[in-house]
């Protein structure tokens, strides 16, 4: 080869090298669906610097989890591994590390998205709810505290410290009916809080991550904040309530015979306490006001980067870890399999990549994340990963995918795991009882008629359900004598929630 040829090919080896990796920002939303403006809104809603950040990339409307339940659905965005092939399909209780590891042996040896990016010269930097923990169970946490260079105050009990309850009348006192689901904490609840915004986790952790971006920039950064609410219980500061006045509050829209031609998801007896009580507008005033508590975490998480030397190169990424209802098909929460429950927000902003206030309705599931910012950041993928990068629709939100989205969770009693996949339009559920669904989302959004049955969809049918796993993993348990139990085995619980 001639010797200015080989002169070049160092010369742009050293320049590459020494490009600046772009930084990550890495947001991680608990519960959070649609009901915000840069997706489908709920009236009374907007959520400004959501779309803010929309603005400033794509966003995938039709992105979906891997598994509805938070523990699942995290170990699948942080590993690239889908529930399928490890058989995490559940949140199991009762951890005190990444316990995640011993429940699925296909696990075990995973590489942590953020450790990946430590062992490629990043500064893996995290906060807040990443893997599993809630505020209500301290030092209950999945996280790999391996996986970070720095973690805000204790990796394995990240947030229950930092939030602040409110004094609660008794269900009994205030009139309610007993049997509250998940009993007289009111954990499953809506209540203002009287303390002022900077008293609460979310604003803590959001203070540390600003902390973070305002530091010199001499190494490149991932940082991973997550967010808990619009997680339960409901409670965010009064200001938050007040933008959603009780008296304005429009329910979603609902079918009383909904789940008449549809599985039954096995949690109607919450919907019933709910509607006994009326508190159904109450719990979603409650949901609203999480929203635009969690909309406005974001906006100062924006400034943040905006004042940072970081700014310019930094990829963000926001997520959530699955949908939610609040009464659609008399279901609460999540821990099922419809768009409601799966669909969740994915903005990405990737400057020089992708395009700014663009959108697209290709089908993602979360574990196209990890080979996504993999592409983007010029690291290998590795073999663990299960996803497909997005890098494509980044560039051109209408590339088109090679596959649908797929989520999948195992019901009670039911002998195998359930499945959904979803394309740009349908939408086809087999669930482990045998039972099928199809949605044509285009003329039924809130798939209130299942098709399944159909001859005129039957090709749509067998088109989808060409990408069901044919063999998903079995459902794994909580593994006996794991050092990361809190527990005795025997002893800790596994639960649907
Ligand atoms: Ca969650």
């Amino acid at each position: 080869m001639p010797r200015l040829a080989c002169s070049l090919l160092v010369l742009v080896a050293t320049l590459s090298a020494a490009a600046p990796r772009p930084d990550v920002l890495f947001i991680a939303v608990d519960d959070l669906n649609d009901y915000i403006s840069p997706l489908d809104a709920h009236p009374g809603v907007r959520t400004p610097n959501l779309e803010r950040l929309a603005r400033r990339g794509v966003t995938f409307a039709n992105a979906h989890c891997a598994a509805p339940a938070c523990h699942p659905s995290r170990v699948a965005v942080m590993t690239g591994v889908h529930p399928v092939r490890s058989g995490l399909y559940l949140n199991l209780f009762g951890a005190h590390g990444p316990r995640w590891r011993d429940e699925s042996p296909v696990l075990r040896d995973a590489v942590v998205l953020s450790a990946h990016f430590r062992a490629h010269g990043y500064r893996a930097a995290g906060g807040g709810k990443i893997f599993h923990s809630l505020q209500w169970t301290p030092g209950d946490s999945q996280n790999d505290p391996a996986a970070w260079d720095e973690y805000f105050r204790d990796p394995l009990d990240p947030i229950s410290a930092d939030w602040p309850r409110p004094a609660l009348v008794p269900d009994a006192a205030a009139g309610l009916t007993p049997g509250r689901p998940l009993g007289d904490r009111q954990l499953f609840g809506a209540a203002p809080l009287d303390v002022p915004d900077e008293d609460t986790g979310d604003h803590r952790v959001v203070d540390w991550a600003r902390g973070i971006l305002a530091r010199p920039p001499e190494q490149p950064l991932f940082l991973a904040v997550g967010l808990f609410r619009p997680h339960i219980p409901w409670e965010v500061p009064r200001r938050w309530f007040d933008l959603h006045p009780l008296e304005s509050i429009v329910l979603p829209r609902h079918r009383a015979d909904d789940l008449a031609d549809a599985h039954d998801h096995g949690r109607t007896a919450w919907h019933r306490w709910v509607v006994e009580n009326r508190q159904w507008e109450r719990f979603v005033q409650g949901y609203l006001a999480s929203v635009s508590y969690l909309d406005h975490q974001v906006g100062r998480l924006l400034d943040a980067l905006d004042a940072s030397p970081r700014g310019a190169r930094t990829i963000v990424v926001l997520w959530s870890d699955h949908g939610f209802h609040l009464g659609e098909k008399a279901n609460w929460e999540k821990f099922a399999l419809w768009d409601q429950t799966t669909r969740v927000p994915l903005f990405i902003r990737a400057p020089g990549v992708a395009g700014e206030g663009t959108r697209t309705r290709a089908p993602a599931t979360l574990t196209d994340l990890y080979p996504t910012l993999c592409e983007l950041a010029g690291l290998p993928v590795p073999v663990q990963c299960d996803g497909l990068s997005l890098v494509p629709q980044l560039r051109d939100p209408s590339a088109p995918r090679a596959r649908p989205a797929l989520t999948a969770h195992v019901f009670r009693g039911e002998p195998g795991p359930s499945q959904a996949v979803a394309d740009e339009r349908y939408r086809f559920i087999r669930y482990g009882n045998g039972f099928e669904e199809l949605y044509d989302l285009r003329r039924d959004p809130d798939e209130f008629d299942n098709r399944a049955a159909d001859p005129a969809l039957a090709g749509e049918r067998a088109r989808l359900a060409a990408f069901l796993a044919p063999r998903p993993a079995a459902s794994v348990g909580i593994p006996a004598g794991s050092v990361h139990s809190l527990r005795p085995a025997g002893k800790a619980k596994k639960q649907a929630r």
